[in-house]
């Protein structure tokens, strides 16, 4: 099947990144947002978003013709739904965004289009929510047109190229909905794309994050009880992973971003009573960011009240600028509420700010008389930092490294006295 002329709805971190790939391969491509100032920046040339080589990509796309943007959609050949999906208060999915995109269809579906929906959801969204909607068009989804769920599996960082190579799954309402997904799909991915029904499609996507959120929770809980048997995390990790069939992640101050830490609410919504593990590993991430601030209260002897901080690391992962549901963020959050006197740098964000503390313009700006550093994300920049001109422009000794970033023994000669989270105090 042929699929010349796309509109993609949605044009955020998932939906701007796809619309300009269909483009690139010569598919006729409508870009539709509600936002304004997304709508107005991309009129300008210019992209919202930071992502390695997303720019380029998008001015190629909009200056060959291929990509026009709209704030509405309109008929085509296909449609592919980016939307957020975010929880509320209460940890159920908000399918507002939605809603509202696949509304806006039905006036534009015609027989034998595609529909798509990539954003993550609770399952049984595509059958339960999206072809009711779509049908209100008097059309029905398989007969008369093809309905998918297809979810992006994309790293933050290397969206590009992951749009690209990585395998894809497509479930369809029936088998010549899945068929079709897969012509779409074909125009750009080179990885396999492996066909199955809607709701095993949308459950794949939130088993494979909630598969690393509770991995991840796991490695935070060794490492607190590294922490209190006088165990180095770091190094037991390492030599445990010499198993063939383990594979210990890392711990840190928490879990952010926009999936990891929201998509496995989406099962346990599902079923609260069969997700206990689930329910329990969000539990273990979002106390973290408590147990990192207590650790640095300890480093600082016992309490941070009025002590000058110098906080490394703002964003939610190493080497992005990403700053959504930053566990540092909450970490710095946590020593104000202490009464510590924060400053804060980023050198992936350096615009970001914590209200409340000092945002710093240079790393030597924000070292220059503190009593501590706190290596709060992995940023390259800050691994690499030299002890020795960190302890010139320090006034006091105090280092605490969340994630095991810095060379413990080079540290200790430059005279610091380092907190590593996971190391216990008996194993230095
Ligand atoms: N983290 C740890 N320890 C680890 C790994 C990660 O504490 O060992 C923390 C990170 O610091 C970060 C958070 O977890 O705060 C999540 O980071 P991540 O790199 O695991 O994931 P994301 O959110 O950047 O991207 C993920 C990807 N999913 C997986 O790796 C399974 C990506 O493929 C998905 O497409 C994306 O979520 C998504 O949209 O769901």
């Amino acid at each position: 099947m042929n699929f010349e002329k796309i509109c993609v709805l949605g044009l955020g971190y998932i939906g701007l990144p796809t619309a300009s790939t269909f483009a690139s391969q010569g598919a006729r491509v409508i870009g539709v947002d509600i936002n304004e100032r997304v709508l107005r920046a991309l009129r300008d040339g210019e992209v919202h978003i930071q992502e390695p080589g997303l720019r380029t990509l998008v001015q190629a796309a909009l200056g060959s013709g291929n990509l026009a943007i709209a704030e509405a959609p309109e008929p085509a050949d296909a449609f592919v739904i980016a939307v957020p999906t975010p929880v509320t208060e209460d940890k159920l999915a908000d399918l507002t965004f939605v809603e509202g995109a696949a509304r806006s269809i039905v006036p534009h579906l015609r027989a034998g289009n595609l529909v798509v929906l990539e954003s993550t959801c609770p399952p049984r969204t595509t059958l339960g929510l999206l072809r009711p909607i779509l049908e209100q068009s008097g059309l029905k989804a398989g007969p008369d047109f093809f309905l998918a769920y297809s979810p992006e599996r994309v790293l933050p960082g290397h969206i590009l190229r992951e749009l690209i190579e990585n395998s894809r799954v497509i479930g369809g309402v029936d088998q010549a909905s899945s068929e079709a997904g897969r012509d779409l799909y074909r125009r750009f991915v080179r990885g396999d794309i492996r066909i199955t029904d809607a709701t095993t499609a949308e459950m794949v996507k939130l088993m494979e994050n909630t598969y690393r959120d509770v991995n991840i929770a796991l490695a935070n809980e060794l490492a607190r009880l590294a922490d209190r048997l006088g165990v180095d995390i770091w190094q037991a990790a390492e030599l445990a992973n010499l198993h063939p069939r383990v594979s210990i992640l890392s711990p840190g101050p928490g879990v952010g971003g926009h999936c990891i830490g929201v998509d496995p609410w989406f099962l346990v919504e599902a079923a609260p009573e069969l997700t206990e593990l689930i329910r329990g590993a969000r539990k273990v991430n979002d106390a973290q960011p408590e147990y990192a601030a207590r650790l640095i209260e300890r480093a600082f002897g016992g309490g941070v009240t009025g002590r000058q901080v110098a906080c490394l690391g703002l964003t939610y992962k190493a080497d992005v600028d990403d700053l959504r549901e930053s566990p540092a963020i909450e970490v710095v959050r946590l020593l104000l509420a202490r009464g510590a006197q924060a400053r804060t740098f980023d050198p992936m964000a350096p615009g970001a700010a914590v209200e409340g503390a000092t945002r710093c313009e240079t790393l030597a700006e924000t070292l220059r008389g503190a009593e501590g550093v706190v290596l709060l994300v992995n940023h390259r920049q800050l691994i690499e930092l030299d002890p020795e001109k960190v302890a010139d422009l320090l006034d006091g000794r105090v280092a605490v490294d969340l994630r095991s970033g810095w060379d413990g023994p080079s540290w200790r000669n430059a005279g610091f006295e380092l907190t590593v989270l996971g190391v216990g105090a008996e194993a230095d």
